[in-house]
């Protein structure tokens, strides 16, 4: 005996996933994660019993709710599994998948089409973050739908798709006290080898900066790369990765996370300067594999630390003029635009950050949960 459970399955930006309806989960947290590491397949490195697609942009779930506070339509709860790991992480946001909140509500009915376009206040209850999204819902013989045809291209999915917008309203300090958890726009930091690291203590500049998402960002130099890797070339590099790990576990606690080791956070990125014609050019360790592209709020932290005067970044990017800027980050598969609206009094704030992502309903039916599982719930 199986338990069924309600999902559409749904690709959201570059990411992937089940998305569930908060009132078809058990209520309680542990039963809860149990039961998502059973519908994934976790901890197994190919998921091969369950839904997971054996990376983490393909270890994640969405959880939905109707809002429960004034002028929010949905609360939305991201959950990040890993393929080879027990752990459920609910403490940061995804910003892909959070583009396919509004297509599954409105599949789901917690929302009904405005028009031509529908656009929906959600709130991110992972660290309460707010943010407007637009779908296209235009008429069809049944009635208004949301659209997922259409032209809009994003770097890392093949194809077009319909436009989904997200304009994100609060995003300073996500997961950290604040947009510079460490008080400073740039540090200088000595990272000493933990027992038997096959590497020598070694100094290195970062920016530690949480703009939607907790991010260090360093010189890809700084390690001894290019910049120009792709992810497999870096994945395959146990030196660097041990070198980046020992880097993050002392920014953690920099930055007021304490011990980071079991958490998916700071994601370590490498900088560098541009050469496609964008602000900058990345390589975004989310943390332990390299992002084949980017993720959403990190390309806006990204986006925001090439702002401030004495980043890292700044002094390697290139950024157009003006109060609002479209930044456009380079990474591994592409770029990712971002635009950036800075505060009129204060050129070093960012006010508010929009972009453009897709998404796509890829499967509607029921994860089927061991009856095992599902009595511990
Ligand atoms: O930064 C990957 C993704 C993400 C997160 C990751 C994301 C974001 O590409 O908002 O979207 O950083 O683990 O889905």
């Amino acid at each position: 005996m199986q338990k069924p459970i309600p999902a559409l399955f749904m690709r959201g930006g570059t990411s992937r996933g089940p998305f569930f309806l908060e009132s078809d989960l058990p209520s309680d947290p542990a039963a809860r994660d149990r039961v998502l590491l059973s519908v994934m397949g976790s901890p197994d490195r190919r998921q091969i019993d369950g839904l997971g697609g054996a990376h983490p942009l393909t270890s994640k779930v969405g959880i939905v709710r109707p809002g429960t506070v004034p002028g929010v339509d949905l609360e939305f709860l991201f959950a990040q599994l890993q393929p080879d790991r027990d752990t459920v992480d609910t403490t940061a946001n995804c910003g892909n998948m959070l583009a396919a909140v509004v297509p599954f509500a409105l599949e789901r009915g917690l929302i009904q089409a405005q028009g031509d376009e529908t656009t929906a206040r959600v709130l991110t209850r992972n660290t309460g973050m707010q943010c407007d999204i637009t779908v296209l819902t235009p008429m069809t013989p049944e009635g208004r739908r949301v659209s997922y045809e259409g032209d809009a291209r994003i770097d890392g999915v093949p194809g077009r798709s319909a436009p989904i917008t997200i304009n994100f309203l609060d995003t300073a300090g996500s997961v950290c006290a604040g947009l510079l958890p460490t008080g400073q726009v740039r540090d200088r930091v000595r990272v000493e080898p933990p027992a038997g690291a096959g590497f020598d203590a070694f100094e290195i500049e970062v920016t530690c900066i949480d703009n939607g998402m907790p991010l260090v960002l360093f010189r890809a130099g700084d390690m001894g790369c290019t910049g120009r890797e792709t992810p497999a070339e870096l994945n395959a590099d146990e030196a660097l990765k041990a070198r980046i790990e020992a880097l993050r576990l002392l920014t953690g606690k920099l930055m007021g996370l304490g011990d980071v080791s079991a958490r998916n956070y700071p994601k370590m990125t490498l900088v560098s300067e541009p050469s496609e014609g964008g602000a900058i050019s990345t390589r975004c360790f989310i943390p332990h594999v390299c992002h084949e592209a980017i993720g959403v709020l990190a390309a806006v932290t990204v986006g925001t630390a090439c702002v401030l005067e004495g980043s890292v970044p700044h002094d390697l990017a290139r950024l157009p003029a003006g109060a609002v800027k479209t930044v456009s980050i380079e990474h591994p598969s592409g770029e990712f635009t971002v635009e950036l609206a800075l505060d009129p009094q204060d050129p070093q704030k960012v006010e508010r950050a929009a972009l453009l992502r897709t998404a796509r309903l890829i499967m509607r039916g029921e994860a089927m949960v061991p009856a095992s599982v599902w009595s511990q719930a």
